[in-house]
């Protein structure tokens, strides 16, 4: 039996988290593999209007999120100690690209905090604070821009959970696919089940052969093709 995964999400959006009750990430829970806390920031927050932004230092457009609330959360949630072995992902389109090797990494941690900022960005105090106490990511799901980091942090969390022993039913499944260790860094082979003939379509017949050598040439050549046209930089 794996211990238990604790993640935790921190944002003025905790409603965004309720799909993770659904699917296999409910199921994981319900396994009592991982165990999920939503925080809404504004908890931490003293003022009549719960105000969790502020305009920026500089001047310019938009709202930086002040940093006294996110300390505060932290201080209740993870303490003031440093420890190494809590996570904390903050989603946000600067970040490092987030990659399968991340999910990998972040699929072994204990316990993981989600801290989703709106994209105009958090004051950088706090991922000073953050990086000096806990092993922070600031991860980025790629070159194009969200609102906040509520759906980044449910795509990271989706990359993650997976990958923890007892989540999915057939492992195997997980050693085949686009992104895992052992594929050279090429995308998928496209995959056919029956019936053979389809509104005119037919599955290629190599698959039907029942040839393994072949059949595992003719997967090996169509990933090399899919990953050179769609995906030139990972050849
Ligand atoms: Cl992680 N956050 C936001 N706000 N936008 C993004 C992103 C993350 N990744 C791509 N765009």
């Amino acid at each position: 039996m794996t211990a238990v995964t604790r993640l935790d999400y921190l944002s003025i959006f905790p409603d965004y988290f309720q799909v993770l009750h659904l699917s296999l990430l409910g199921k994981a829970a319900e396994h009592g593999l991982v165990e999920t806390h939503f925080w809404d920031l504004r908890r931490w927050t003293h003022d009549r209007h719960r105000t969790v932004d502020d305009t920026p230092c500089g001047g310019g457009a938009g709202m930086v999120m002040k940093p006294e609330p996110w300390g505060e959360a932290f201080d209740e949630l993870l303490g003031t100690e440093p420890d190494p072995e809590i996570h904390v992902v903050v989603p946000t389109p600067s970040g490092y690209p987030f990659r399968q090797r991340d999910a990998e990494q972040l699929s072994t941690a204990r316990r993981i905090l989600f801290c989703c900022g709106r994209y105009e960005g958090i004051d950088h105090r706090v991922l000073e604070y953050l990086r000096t106490r806990w092993t922070l990511h600031e991860l980025s799901l790629g070159d194009y821009v969200l609102n906040g980091g509520e759906v980044a942090a449910l795509a990271i969390t989706e990359a993650v959970v997976r990958l923890i022993p007892g989540v999915i039913g057939n492992p195997e499944s997980l050693t085949e696919e686009s992104y895992s260790p052992g594929q050279e860094g090429l995308l998928e082979y496209p995959n056919y089940t029956r019936p053979v003939s389809w509104r005119g379509l037919e599955v290629p017949e190599v698959l039907m052969s029942g040839h393994h050598g072949r059949i595992a040439q003719w997967r090996h050549d169509q990933s090399v093709e899919i990953t050179g046209s769609r995906r030139p930089d990972l050849l």
